[in-house]
């Protein structure tokens, strides 16, 4: 399998890692969307990474879509997400929320990267910022009430943990969501568990910012 996309994506990211803790071996394009864009839309018309290309030459789009087939690929034993019921939709949940909260903090890094200065509009800026620091909040909440020793969901690391370390890593590393060193301080805890596992480690990288 060949896997399109920067693990400084933490949509990317989250592939990449769960295919390393499920043992299924792929390569990697390591393109970028700005430098890279027309590379990309060669095998997904979005020009959007991760784009999964399967051995027989299927593609696959969205990193949502490309995890659930990885789950069926592994059968539920192995799976990362639950298969049913409230323990499932409280994965789907979380996983929402960090998605949420990194697809505001991707557009806020577009409108930097992408957007010339005369044309960012702040209060739109300041919306996103908003709508990703509620999410993370909530999570990180969430995260206090159960205890910061446990996993999000039963009682092994499932696609929700890997999904919302990949979010605050990301959202870290490019918005310092957290530069004050109180704030979400139970979520920092599970992503210092996290990224000190092998498959997080081999995943770090730092970020790339496009058209640069
Ligand atoms: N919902 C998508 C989001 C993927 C996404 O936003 N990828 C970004 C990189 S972090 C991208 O491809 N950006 C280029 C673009 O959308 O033009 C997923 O989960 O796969």
């Amino acid at each position: 399998m060949l896997l399109i996309g920067m693990f400084d994506s933490p949509f990317v990211r989250r592939v990449a890692i769960t295919m390393k803790l499920l043992e299924l071996p792929f390569e990697h394009a390591n393109w970028s969307v700005g430098k890279d864009f027309d590379r990309i839309r060669e095998f997904n018309p979005l020009g959007r990474v991760p784009t999964l290309v399967l051995g027989g030459g299927e593609k696959l789009f969205e990193s949502a879509a490309i995890l659930d087939y990885l789950d069926e690929l592994v059968g539920p034993a192995r799976a990362l997400l639950p298969a049913s019921g409230p323990e499932r939709r409280q994965a789907l949940n979380l996983m929402a929320m960090a998605t949420g909260a990194a697809e505001k903090g991707v557009l806020q890094v577009y409108e930097g990267a992408f957007r010339p200065e005369s044309k960012r509009h702040q209060p739109w800026l300041d919306r996103m910022r908003t709508q990703m620091s509620a999410s993370l909040a909530a999570i990180d909440r969430y995260i206090g009430e159960r205890g910061v020793s446990q996993w999000l969901i039963g009682k092994r690391m499932t696609q929700a943990d890997i999904t919302a370390v990949c979010a605050f890593t990301f959202l870290n590393d490019t918005l310092r969501v957290a530069s004050d060193r109180v704030m979400f301080q139970s979520l920092a805890t599970l992503a210092a568990r996290c990224e000190a596992m092998p498959a997080f480690q081999e995943t770090r990288t730092p970020f790339f910012v496009p058209n640069s």
